[in-house]
């Protein structure tokens, strides 16, 4: 008996010893509106891995998914205030605090999914993450996001004169407002979390968002009419709090760095592959997708938002330059 006693307290010894070792020393916290498996999510839990890895596993990360911090707008101010270390948000939250990443909220501002790449992966993309810094904030990768399509409970919306009148609910960004105003619909700015019961009760017709969010968020449910005029590409971006960022030392900073790095490829290969199972499943589900939209018409309607937000000389070169970008 004495013997087995010994036995289980030397194992237990053993195993708090090993768990000791493998503790981490720092913990970010790293928040995401998004259920888990979602492509953001898996991004980051990776770029975790990787960190864990290189840091000989001092700095760890876990990922807080499904809103679990809170909604995005929220969140963010968390992040600012060093509550929160890490946050993978939509640049659209970003708009009415960061002038900079108005410019990537512009509708039809890429030309297509590689535009955006060349764009985010350059100089361009660099200089708008920078931006960030002066808003207590250190701007890490940038992630896909696919294009966003309006949605409604209501009817299949072929023409612009259809959205007449009709509530859509957008991201809390000014510049969404007016891109909804600008098409003759009525905006609504709420967090994602209460766009379903909206849509369900009739608070507003429909909202707009890629694939995947459609599906996972489950508002296919509620409003099945989508129609493809893919008027955003907003990309996703991971911040991180300055004041977390500051904690760190010069080499697990790198460390971080090279990981956010290497989680982009990562996410945009699982993104790709999810936006079509997405598209698949809502199809299945019933969704009916209008194809065939005068994208042409949507894109001269969106010039009054140009004109509204693209105001200051900062604004209109970065406008340029990513126009100029092949
Ligand atoms: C999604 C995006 C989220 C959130 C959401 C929304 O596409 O990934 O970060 O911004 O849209 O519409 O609020």
């Amino acid at each position: 008996m004495k013997n087995l006693k010994t036995f289980t307290t030397t194992l237990l010894a053993g195993v708090a010893f090993a768990g000791a070792a493998a503790a981490c020393e720092i913990t970010l916290r790293s928040s995401d509106t998004h259920p888990e498996g979602y492509p953001t999510v898996a991004a980051v839990e990776h770029l975790g891995e990787l960190v864990k890895e290189r840091t000989d596993g001092r700095v760890c990360v876990e990922v807080y998914h499904s809103a679990q911090l809170g909604e995005e707008k929220d969140t963010i101010e968390q992040t600012q205030f060093g509550v929160i270390d890490m946050n993978r948000v939509s640049m659209g939250p970003f708009n009415n605090i960061i002038e900079e990443t108005k410019v990537f909220s512009l509708p039809y501002i890429f030309r297509s999914t590689e535009h955006m790449h060349q764009v985010l992966d350059g100089e361009i993309g660099q200089d708008v993450l920078a931006a960030f810094e002066d808003h207590d904030l250190i701007g890490l990768a940038y992630y896909d996001a696919g294009a966003r399509s309006f949605y409604n409970s209501q009817k299949p919306v072929k023409t612009l004169e259809d959205l007449k009148g009709m509530k859509f609910r957008v991201m809390q960004s000014d510049v969404f407002v007016d891109m909804v105003s600008a098409l003759g619909g009525n905006a609504t700015p709420m967090p994602y979390g209460e766009v379903y019961s909206s849509i369900q009760t009739g608070v507003i017709d429909g909202a707009e968002n890629n694939w995947p969010s459609y599906e996972s968020s489950g508002h296919f449910e509620v409003a099945k009419y989508y129609t493809l005029d893919q008027h955003l590409m907003v990309p996703e971006v991971l911040v991180m709090s300055k004041k977390s960022w500051e904690k760190l030392s010069a080499e697990d900073q790198e460390a971080l760095r090279e990981a956010a790095r290497e989680s982009v490829p990562f996410m945009r290969k699982m993104w790709a592959e999810r936006e079509e199972a997405s598209r698949e499943q809502v199809l299945k589900a019933g969704a009916e997708i209008v194809e065939e939209v005068d994208k042409t018409a949507f894109i001269d309607a969106m010039k009054p938002v140009y004109e509204k937000h693209v105001t200051s000389d900062n604004l209109k070169q970065i406008v340029e330059r990513i126009q100029a970008v092949k």
